[in-house]
């Protein structure tokens, strides 16, 4: 028979798709086409940014602009849902997105290869864009990006083929007959009119996961070649020619009350709050601190000329976040080894109309500390030792700077590479751009530790204990309040420092029932923890930590 014009159905649709028999399942591969090409696309991208650097891979990239251009009340929420798993929850949602957007792509590709080829294109350049653009970023951060999506098409093109299979159209000639039967036969097309290839469609499928298994595996294995642990952990830190001053007997009041925060906070227990999907990773051999604008003598540091000083200082300070909320516990003490920032500062006169020094990480962060508060806040430093180590990683190796008083945006600047003498007029730095305050002193606060808020306890004698703080002023004193009763005094933790947090406790006879707790700081200044509530935004949490607790 020869196709005439009475032919019962068009072989393949006006612009060229197939017959609608099997839509169903075909719809169902495209989709899942489309999620591979994807896949492949990701992983290469993976594999080419172990060559270029961790933060130029796409799904690092884009993550890193949504957290930039995020709003303020989002990222909040973000924090406050997830907390230090902010970064991840990111991660995981930008996966998501890739993924539903890649199986739309899959399914248009059945209708129009050229819609399919145009939707990865798309995101190689968005991809590539987020890369190129970051603050630290350059024009080689696009080539994950752009590799990945050429892949990223190839794959697409190999995968939707099979499912858009010409259906079996009678041959017109007796060669056309033996060309398809030989296709059928190479191929094993189910030739009962779905015009899909599914066992070619299964196989190429197989290779593309694969694929992207390998690169994307291969490429984030490779990745930790930038890792800089190795070379952190064979540094000597220098011993300071000031140590820190000795701990009086009984310093810690965790010893005896459990439950209780203890004095100095564990690195790896130590909150962490930055931008950084990928965390910095910096040589000490490479490293260089620029100290520019506003001083006579411009110059540069290395990490041996910061080590090799005859300066330098150990210190305990309690760091806390404008981020931490009534209660919350964005807050943490530990032993810092590092050179006195005011002294560094002096020493290449920086000028008195600088009131700001912009500090920016080697991943472009910005941090605007007032110049005054460097020079003249005792014990600020910039630091490159934390409890006897070299700073770790997420905490801002090889330096950071600390300013005591200050919360951390505003003065803990990590993978510190620069600091420049400007003024508040001149810059704004990347937390006053989101409308934080530009200046951030601590506020006076105090958290109940223990009882924990609504866990049951055998009634009797127990410590409500917890921790207060006033950075660089010092705690006077702790009061407690049981329900609506009269503030009593606790019992506070020795003095160690005015920039430490202060431990204190409460001997408190708990009947059966339930109660409401509440605790107030005084500073040493006589200001007493203000009772108005404020959520962190913009300049730091206000309001009085109160809890209820249940004795059985
Ligand atoms: N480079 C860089 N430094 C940064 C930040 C950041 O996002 N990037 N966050 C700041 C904030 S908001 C705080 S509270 C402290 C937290 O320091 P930590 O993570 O060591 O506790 O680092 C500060 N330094
Ligand atoms: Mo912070």
């Amino acid at each position: 028979m020869t196709t005439t014009e009475q032919a019962p159905a068009p072989a393949t649709g006006p612009d060229g798709t197939p017959p609608p028999a099997g839509r169903g399942p075909r719809r169902l591969l495209g989709a899942l086409a489309g999620l591979l090409a994807a896949a492949v696309a990701l992983g290469v991208a993976e594999l080419v940014a172990a060559l270029v650097g961790p933060a130029s891979s796409p799904v690092v990239a884009v993550g890193d602009t949504v957290i930039t251009l995020v709003p303020e009340p989002v990222k909040q929420f973000a924090i406050a849902t997830f907390g230090e798993n902010d970064k991840i929850a990111l991660v995981a949602g930008t996966l998501i997105v890739v993924a539903l957007y890649a199986l739309l792509i899959g399914l248009l590709s059945l209708r129009s290869r050229r819609l399919g080829v145009a939707g990865i294109a798309l995101f190689g350049v968005l991809g590539a864009l987020a890369a190129a653009t970051r603050p630290a970023g350059g024009l080689l951060d696009a080539l994950p990006s752009v590799l990945g999506a050429v892949v990223g098409v190839l794959a697409l093109l190999l995968l939707v083929d099979p499912l858009t299979v010409s259906a079996p159209v009678a041959p017109r000639t007796a060669d056309e007959a033996v060309v398809d039967r030989l296709r059928g036969a190479l191929s094993m097309a189910d030739r009962k009119g779905s015009g899909m290839d599914r066992r070619r469609f299964v196989l190429t499928g197989g290779v593309a996961l694969g694929a992207a298994a390998v690169t994307g595996g291969g490429g984030r294995l490779l990745q930790r070649r930038f890792d800089v642990s190795n070379a952190r952990g064979e540094l000597t830190l220098p011993t300071p020619s000031s140590p820190a001053p000795a701990l009086p007997a009984g310093a810690d009041l965790a010893e005896q009350v459990e439950g209780l925060t203890t004095l100095f906070t564990a690195n790896r227990d130590f909150y962490r709050v930055d931008t950084a999907i990928t965390v910095p990773q910096i040589r000490p051999a490479d490293y260089r601190l620029e100290l520019r604008g506003m001083v006579d003598s411009p110059r540069s540091y290395t990490l041996a000329d910061l080590f090799g000083r005859d300066d330098v200082i150990e210190r305990d300070i309690t760091l806390t976040c404008v981020s931490n909320e009534v209660g919350g516990r964005l807050a943490g003490t530990a032993r810092w080894i590092g050179v006195p920032l005011g002294d560094l500062l002096r020493e290449n006169g920086v000028s008195d109309r600088s009131d700001q020094l912009v500090c920016r990480s080697v991943d472009g962060m910005t941090i605007g500390a007032p110049t005054r508060s460097a020079l003249d806040v005792e014990d600020a430093m910039l630091a490159f030792g934390m409890n006897g180590e070299p700073l770790p990683v997420e905490h801002g190796f090889p330096v950071r700077m600390l300013i005591p008083g200050l919360y951390g945006y505003v003065s803990a600047c990590k993978w510190l590479t620069s600091i420049e003498a400007t003024t508040y007029d001149a810059f704004d730095a990347y937390w006053v751009e989101r409308d934080w305050a530009a200046d951030g002193p601590i506020k006076v606060a105090s958290r109940i530790d223990t009882p924990a808020p609504l866990r049951q306890f055998p009634a009797g004698r127990r410590a409500v204990a917890g921790v207060a703080w006033a950075q660089t002023r010092g705690i006077r004193r702790v009061e407690v309040r049981v329900d609506d009763g009269e503030w009593q005094e606790a019992q506070l933790a020795p003095a160690v420092d005015a920039d430490l947090w202060r431990q204190w406790q409460l001997p408190v006879d708990f009947a059966p029932g339930s109660y409401q707790l509440t605790v107030r700081a005084t500073a040493a200044d006589g200001e007493v923890q203000p009772e108005e509530r404020a959520r962190p935004f913009p300049n730091g949490a206000s309001g009085l930590h109160s809890i209820r607790v249940i004795a059985t």
